[in-house]
């Protein structure tokens, strides 16, 4: 199995009919595609201060949507598990998701540490995730374990921990609003890859998901995780800029 792709290849990957972890390979990354043209796109139009969430956004998924092509093409070439490049991009993209939840409290008074706390404990849990995944695999359920004490830190701190006490902080309804649907994206859609890592040989939920369906979850958890997440960040924006706007018209 090589990990090296070559350039042709990224483009012209085959999809053989049936395989469905293909399909999603496919769609996945003509969706990150177009998500990154519309957050760059928007980002032209909305409000200075909210122009470096919107560029977050669309580095999210225009990382994603190299990762996907790559993905993609490991794929059709050794149908196998992508794994190195799946968690390259994990490692660079959850960490720009820690990013946008500190540029939106920065303004109620988020210090670096929130996001450094963040950034630290999703790594943790990505690291461990990979070592579970790769090196230790039969060992899986123990370090999916550890991975999830990262997992719980970063879901606590927008839940229950400071970050939820900067955004009460706020009485901007708009934010609070944006703020309560992304700790949803934490608990509700990060929840996804665990059950996809489970269906690992051996692993906790081998008996009713097949391997391949590894693939399919965490691709199904990208989209949403990626695509909604940086959606609500647009939408926010947006209100925002609509907000200001009517305000300056009044004056
Ligand atoms: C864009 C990519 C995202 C949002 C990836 C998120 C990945 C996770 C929340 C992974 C979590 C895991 C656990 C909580 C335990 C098992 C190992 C992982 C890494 C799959």
């Amino acid at each position: 199995m090589n990990a090296l792709v070559n350039f042709e290849s990224l483009f012209m990957a085959q999809l053989q009919s049936g395989d469905y972890v293909g399909f999603t390979f496919f769609i996945g990354s003509m969706a990150m595609l177009a998500s990154t043209v519309f957050f760059f796109v928007q980002m032209t139009r909305v409000d200075g201060k909210w122009k470096d969430s919107m560029l977050v956004s669309g580095l999210i998924t225009g990382i994603a949507a190299v990762h996907y092509f790559y993905m993609r093409s490991f794929w059709a070439e050794n149908q196998a598990s992508p794994t190195e490049f799946r968690y390259i991009d994990w490692i660079l993209t959850v960490p720009l998701m820690c990013v946008e939840f500190y540029l939106i409290l920065k303004a109620f008074g988020a210090k670096q540490n929130l996001l450094w706390r963040m950034v630290f404990w999703s790594t943790w849990m990505l690291v461990i995730g990979y070592l579970g995944e790769t090196v230790f695999r039969d060992q899986s359920a123990i370090w999916g374990g550890l991975s999830s004490v990262g997992y719980f830190a970063v879901f606590y701190d927008v839940w229950f921990g400071p970050a939820k006490k900067l955004a009460g902080n706020s009485n901007d309804p708009i934010l609070q609003k944006a703020f309560k649907t992304l700790g949803w994206f934490i608990l509700a859609g990060w929840a996804i890859y665990p059950i996809g890592y489970m269906a690992i040989p051996g692993g906790l939920l081998s008996g009713i998901l097949s391997p391949e369906s590894l693939d399919i979850i965490y691709n199904i958890g990208d989209a949403i995780n990626k695509i909604g997440f940086g959606l609500v960040i647009y939408s926010l924006a947006a209100s925002k800029t609509a907000q200001s706007a009517g305000t300056t018209a009044a004056a």
